[in-house]
């Protein structure tokens, strides 16, 4: 049997894929709520696919608890977040379970961790509550990382299709563990050593920021000397060799804009462009402000109040807030001593910020300028419901004349 410690996006969709796929699975979660949620037939986030996921899971008998289990596996995916000072990666959440898993397990166990930590975090914190519990490594417990890689968006898709990398120390433990993640996994799985495996996870998400950032700089070049950074960058990315993302009002989500800033806390004086890059992408809800700003004094607006944000979430089509741009963007406006803006997002359904609006017609009666701050598919089935209004349009999704870019 496995015990999925952490029933949040990584460790529910995982949970669930691993019981539709022959694997006798307990979810663990410290959170009463989400387990009363998950034991009352509800999902606790929406994702394409994961309420049939749900279901069928449920078929298989899968129980959901507050208790940890006494079993052979274990797959802990709790945040890892970063400290906002030191940047360094907080394993807090990782320690914790690991200490409970330690209270229960039998010798013998794997202890799989699939969040995301930086280079040599298990060496440091895992390794020693391990061992302070008078269990021996490799013999009484085995350690593994197995760091996810699922988009929000498509994370069910990505679970059954994306390659993965599993660190252990141990060949034979990595095998098993590959065994394991391949009940559902048709993508390749590498077995590796678990620092590499940590650094790996961390690179992949440094790689997309920097580029990101990349992406980011150029817009603000292309807005200082009016130039078209979409048409830039559709043309270079018609060489061979040229593949650059796109330029958006920030960066949020758990993953991109909080993993590089490991690299930067644990290397200060090595990780300078990353460092650099993750300042830029930081810096892009301010951009967008001034950019409100520029606009509203060209068309002579003086009232904030009219100015509205389409979007909360970090990204389109998905219900996740954290790290979102446009609450860095509500920040930073309060920090100003200043707000008025108005907020509306079709996957918010609870009030969380001052000014939100819970349907598309009220919020666009109440504002003149509309700031696209996600793309989700809705608004772009309602473009033309903004031919009357200003648009400032950051994902550049918008046909309508007139309309202002990042
Ligand atoms: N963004 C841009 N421009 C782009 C692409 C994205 O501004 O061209 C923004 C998005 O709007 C969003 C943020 O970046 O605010 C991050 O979104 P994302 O879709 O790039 O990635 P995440 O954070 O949802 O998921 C990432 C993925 N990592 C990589 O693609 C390398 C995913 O595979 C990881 O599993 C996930 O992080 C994670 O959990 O670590």
């Amino acid at each position: 049997m496995v015990n999925v410690i952490g029933l949040g996006y990584i460790g529910l969709p995982t949970a669930l894929m691993m019981a539709t796929h022959g694997v006798e699975v307990v979810g663990t979660d410290y959170n009463r709520e989400l387990v009363a949620t998950l034991n009352a037939g509800k999902t606790t986030f929406k994702e394409d696919g994961l309420d049939e996921l749900f279901l069928n899971a449920l078929r298989t008998g899968i129980r959901f608890t507050t208790e940890y289990q006494n079993t052979d596996v274990y797959i802990i995916s709790v945040p890892t977040p970063y400290d906002k000072f030191s940047k360094k990666v907080d394993a807090c959440y990782v320690i914790a379970a690991v200490k409970d898993v330690m209270k229960v397990c039998p010798k013998g166990a794997t202890v799989v961790v699939e969040s995301t930590v930086s280079p040599g975090t298990i060496d440091r914190y895992v390794r020693p509550v391990i061992e302070e519990n008078g269990f021996t490594i490799g013999k009484d417990i085995h350690l593994v990382h197995a760091p996810e890689r699922i988009i929000p968006g498509n994370m069910v898709y990505e679970l059954l299709h994306n390659n993965r990398t599993i660190g252990a120390d141990e060949r034979e433990i990595g095998e098993k563990v590959k065994a394991l993640y391949a009940s559902f996994c048709q993508g390749e799985i590498v077995v590796t050593d678990i620092k590499t495996a940590e650094m790996t996870k961390v690179v992949e998400n440094t790689f997309r920021a920097v580029n990101i950032a990349f992406a980011n700089e150029l817009a603000k070049i292309c807005r200082h000397d009016d130039m078209d950074v979409y048409e830039i960058i559709r043309i270079s990315n018609m060489h061979p060799r040229v593949n650059i993302l796109q330029p958006g009002p920030g960066v949020g989500g758990h993953c991109i804009s909080v993993d590089p800033w490991f690299l930067v806390g644990d290397y200060p004086s090595l990780a300078k462009l990353i460092g650099e890059a993750m300042n830029i992408n930081d810096g892009m809800p301010d951009f967008v402000l001034n950019r409100i700003h520029e606009i509203m004094k060209e068309k002579g607006m003086t009232d904030v109040s009219r100015v509205g944000l389409y979007g909360l979430t970090y990204k389109e089509n998905v219900d996740d807030m954290r790290e979102s741009p446009t609450l860095q963007l509500l920040e930073s406006q309060e920090r100003h001593l200043a707000d008025g803006l108005k907020v509306y997002d079709p996957f918010i359904k609870k009030d969380v910020v001052k000014n939100q609006y819970h349907d598309l017609d009220e919020f666009l009666s109440a504002v003149d300028l509309v700031v696209i701050m996600v793309k989700h598919n809705e608004i772009r089935e309602n473009m033309a419901k903004l031919a009357d209004k200003v648009i400032l349009d950051c994902h550049n999704i918008c046909n309508l004349p007139g309309v202002y870019h990042i």
